[in-house]
């Protein structure tokens, strides 16, 4: 059997198309070996026509790692390690904000592994950003500013709690997940471990502020850092058919999940590597 993966790069600095796999079914080591290697190059990787059960999906992303089980998001019956994004007019997408997923923890995930399961006809586009590129892109003295600063990066600021009052249960649990994860810092620039190179690693989503400046001086730079990083010379953009399947870098990368499609209803299921 032939299992060299073709791997098409979509464009010159982020995503690539990956055929001649299937992910429900286990990956050998081979296969596994050419797909990280791929999603270590492309940073985001996209597959086609790969109907995957909770079960199936939850198993491909432990060939990645351990599991992060999101303190609010609600998870599938089956699998609680996968996230369900039920999106619709009384559940609005919260998700159309420039960010890297839950970089609230002291260890970020690693990646993640997105599978659409319904779509609207049109629309609910998901973008990525390239932190390499974006970096890359910076002016040498420019980057020399950046380095050794660190920033705050704060769960409420996408959790907030006037969206997590639906019902007691969901804000108790709110109030829980933010009692365990109180803000925190990362670097600016952060090397990614396995290759060292350098990335952009502030996001609209969790970065609140720039600790080892002034609050101006921090506000003038992240606004700078949040507009510089969505160029789309750094992005990729990804239509969505049925049963597509996204991975990525959540390290070097940041998404924005276009919420231009209510009222339908779009139903993503997303598992999380730590
Ligand atoms: O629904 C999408 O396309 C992206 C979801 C997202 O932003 C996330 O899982 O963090």
């Amino acid at each position: 059997m032939n299992e060299r993966l073709k791997v098409t790069p979509l464009g010159p600095y982020i995503g690539a198309l990956v055929e001649n796999l299937t992910l429900a079914k286990p990956l050998s080591d081979s296969q596994f070996e050419q797909l990280y290697h791929a999603l270590l190059k492309h940073q985001v990787l996209f597959m086609r026509n790969q109907p995957v059960t909770p079960v199936q999906q939850r198993d491909l992303a432990r060939r990645f790692g351990d599991l992060h089980i999101h303190p609010v998001y609600p998870h599938a019956a089956e699998a609680e390690e996968i996230i369900v994004l039920d999106t619709h007019d009384n559940n609005p997408p919260d998700n159309d904000n420039w960010h890297t997923d839950v970089t609230f923890i002291a260890n970020p995930p690693s990646g993640a592994i997105l599978a659409a399961k319904l779509l609207p006809e049109t629309g609910g586009d998901t973008l990525w950003a390239s932190g390499f590129a974006a970096y890359d892109a910076l002016s040498a003295p420019f980057r020399e500013l950046l380095t050794g600063l660190r920033a705050e990066h704060d769960f409420q600021k996408s959790f907030p709690e006037y969206k997590h009052r639906g019902s007691e249960e969901e804000h108790a649990r709110w109030k829980l997940a933010v009692e365990k994860n109180p803000p925190l810092l990362h670097p600016v620039v952060r090397s990614h471990p396995v290759s060292g190179r350098k990335a952009l690693y502030v996001n609209e989503g969790f970065t609140t502020r720039i600790v080892d400046l002034a609050p101006k001086e921090s506000d003038a730079l992240l606004g700078f850092l949040f507009a510089h990083i969505t160029k789309p010379e750094f992005q990729v953009r990804w239509r969505w058919q049925q049963d597509d399947v996204a991975i990525w870098d959540n390290r070097v990368t940041q998404h924005y999940a276009n919420a231009d499609y209510l009222p339908s209803r779009r139903i993503m299921h997303r598992a999380t590597v730590l």
